[in-house]
């Protein structure tokens, strides 16, 4: 296949071409080597979860063997992914949870909490008193609520609190108002066993519950203990892209999502006896790179550059010029042993729940993470007379990142007056439409990065500001969507007025996947700054994914459509089809309960004009659209609209 259909990125290209040259496999030839895959799992209609089964429904055999029709089958299905999707980033928080206790009580040496501030905030709301207190005293209480939120015998989720009033009590009405996440994510393993619920309204209720407690659980507390431990991002400038490898120095990734160690081993390549031990064999320094969303997080509060997104790990191996990947948990390929093993790559898994066999594991240990990360660094710097040789290309980018709710809100009001006024004023004045997030994973049945472009292009131009994370945020980086005077060229007039004035970007680029809590809490503040409604599910607000990948985006979409907010996939990324009855709900009547819905959409633009039409309804909803604005928006934007 042509490099061009895999990926729209140069860098990709190259690489691409170049390992197919050499005889090496990568994602998107194993992905041509599993064509065509399996038409009843790409529905959601095979179950596989008892022994009576393997089952899978048809015309021919509508019941499995135990009775369970598609809708049980496929909302099982469904249930179980939002799980998984739970799982993945409750762990991350836990162990993030874990990590700050350790470092509030100085069994953590080699980490200390970095923004007091947000320690104190955190603490007043989770009602732990302060006066006379140490930081670290107050922060031993904040981990231990912060901790128990994982497996509490009783109550409901803290920081679900943060919604809007009318929020929470759509939640109590439906009964959904998250508990302990473990409880959830047990709970939805349970019902989703052979013989228990098996009624799709049932399951599919559960797994708003469960997804709400990633969304205003796990992930929100991953979030803000990330933040007071390593550091509230700020907006800085970032470069991105395979470019960032450099030729004369010893090059180490860090890939995966928790970035417990990698924020530790960007400290240890800054130390002086290492670099004068790279010196002496022969580099000029040591470059630290990321990949995925540990990439996100070092990005943000670091400035460490980018290789790549998720598509993007074998590549930056086939470079010939990394020493050494670290790499921790979630998104990590099998098949980057195997590529390693054709370059002289050293290649180590980092976190106790993820080895891969054939490949070195050094686990992280919160006592001695300075100690570890160096053995690391030394590894690569010792690895680098083993370079054979390389070929990185040129591209690469810069742009601005590190969004998040505390930075806005300065960025629209100053330091005093933070505040947003500015943001609901000019929503309401028509000068901005709307607020629309692009997140997700890079995926190889969708040319890589070019939906997220697309759809971002689109969006901006029509005044959406754009709000991105994870792997869609380094797409849009690679393609120089994040740096401000190129976006702005592509902006709307009033999106660009009002980013002129305030000096943002029309790209805010929040972190990582875990950050799209940053998403939840920034609207809820704009519904209590007032004038946009009373509910997340009033705002002119949307959400797509279009080159989604894992369980953890099934997860996201579920708890932004239980928090009110349309949600967009492409199509065949969306493996729950195989029931009508389960389609409906999801596509339609879930927005009755919730406020918010699913809708599936694979070409960019289609996807930015329902996200566009959903916002002007909302506006109407509003009634901020007034009769004169519409008339001038609506005849040529709205007959554009319904293509
Ligand atoms: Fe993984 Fe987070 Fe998806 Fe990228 S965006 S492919 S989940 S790295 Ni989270
Ligand atoms: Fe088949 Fe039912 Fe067992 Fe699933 S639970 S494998 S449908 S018998």
């Amino acid at each position: 296949m042509d490099p061009k259909e895999r990926s729209i990125d140069k860098a990709a290209q190259e690489v691409i071409a170049h390992m197919a040259e050499a005889g090496q496999e990568n994602i998107w030839d194993r992905l041509d080597k599993q064509l065509p895959q399996c038409g009843f799992g790409r529905q959601g209609i095979c179950c596989r979860i008892c022994t009576m089964g393997p089952c899978r429904v048809s015309k021919k055999a509508p019941l499995g063997v135990c009775g369970a029709d598609a809708d049980t089958i496929v909302a099982r299905n469904f249930l179980r992914a939002v799980a998984a999707g739970t799982s993945a980033h409750s762990d991350h928080g836990r162990t993030v949870a874990e990590l700050f206790l350790a470092a509030a009580k100085g069994r953590a040496k080699d980490y200390r909490i970095k923004d007091g501030e947000k320690l104190h905030r955190l603490a007043e709301e989770l009602g732990v008193e302060t006066k006379d207190k140490s930081d670290n005293d107050i922060a031993v209480e904040v981990g231990e609520i912060a901790l128990a939120e994982f497996g509490k015998s009783q109550g409901t989720q803290l920081m679900a609190r943060r919604a809007p009033a009318p929020r929470q009590e759509i939640w109590k009405k439906h009964n959904v108002v998250p508990r302990a996440i473990d409880r959830e994510v047990v709970e939805a393993l349970h019902r989703s066993t052979m013989g228990v619920d098996q009624d799709y309204k049932s399951l599919l209720t559960h797994a708003s519950r469960t997804a709400l407690a990633d969304g205003w659980g796990g992930s929100m507390l991953a979030t803000d203990l990330q933040d007071i431990l390593f550091g509230t991002p700020s907006p800085g400038k970032g470069e991105v892209n395979l470019g960032v490898l450099e030729a004369d120095e010893v090059n180490i990734i860090v890939h995966g999502h928790d970035p417990l160690m990698s924020e530790i081993i960007v400290e240890a390549a800054s130390d002086p006896e290492l670099i004068a031990n790279a010196k002496a064999v022969g580099a000029k320094g040591i470059n630290v790179a990321g990949i995925c969303c540990t990439a996100n997080e070092l990005l943000v509060r670091h400035g460490v550059p980018v290789a790549g997104n998720f598509l993007c790990q074998e590549l930056a191996i086939a470079t010939g010029a990394v020493e050494m990947m670290a790499v921790d948990v979630q998104c990590v390929m099998q098949g980057l042993g195997k590529i390693a093993a054709c370059y002289h790559t050293k290649l180590f898994t980092t976190a106790p729940q993820a080895k891969i066999p054939e490949v070195e594991h050094v686990p992280f240990e919160e006592e001695n993470a300075l100690e570890i990360a160096k053995k690391l660094v030394s590894a690569a710097i010792d690895n680098y007379k083993n370079r054979g040789d390389i070929n990185i290309p040129s591209e690469k980018e810069s742009g601005i990142m590190g969004f998040t709710n505390e930075s806005i809100k300065y960025m629209l009001g100053g330091k005093f007056r933070a505040s947003y006024r500015p943001l609901n004023d000019n929503i309401m004045n028509g000068k901005i439409r709307g607020i629309a997030a692009i997140v997700g994973c890079s995926n190889p049945k969708v040319p890589m990065d070019s939906t997220h472009i697309a759809l971002a292009k689109e969006l901006i131009k029509r005044d959406v500001l754009v709000l991105t994370t994870g792997c869609a945020t380094i797409a849009c980086a690679k393609r120089a969507m994040l740096d401000p005077k190129e976006a702005l060229k592509l902006a709307g007039p009033g999106l660009r007025e009002v980013c002129e004035t305030v000096g943002m970007p029309p790209i805010l680029a929040c972190g990582s996947c875990v950050d799209n809590s940053r998403l939840l809490v920034a609207a809820s503040e704009i519904v209590a700054e007032g004038g946009l409604g009373e509910d997340l599910c009033d705002l002119p607000l949307s959400g797509a994914f279009l080159e989604s990948i894992t369980e953890k985006a099934t997860a996201i979409g579920q708890y932004f459509v239980a928090s009110g907010v349309l949600v967009i996939f492409a199509e065949e990324l969306f493996p729950y089809l195989g029931s009508e009855n389960v389609k409906n709900y999801l596509l339609g009547g879930v927005e009755k309960d919730f406020g918010g819905r699913w809708a599936l959409e694979s070409d960019p633009v289609k996807a930015a004009q329902i996200m566009i039409q959903h916002i002007e309804n909302k506006r109407d909803a509003l009634g901020i659209n007034d009769a004169a604005e519409r008339k001038l928006y609506s005849m040529e934007d709205r007959q554009a609209l319904e293509v």
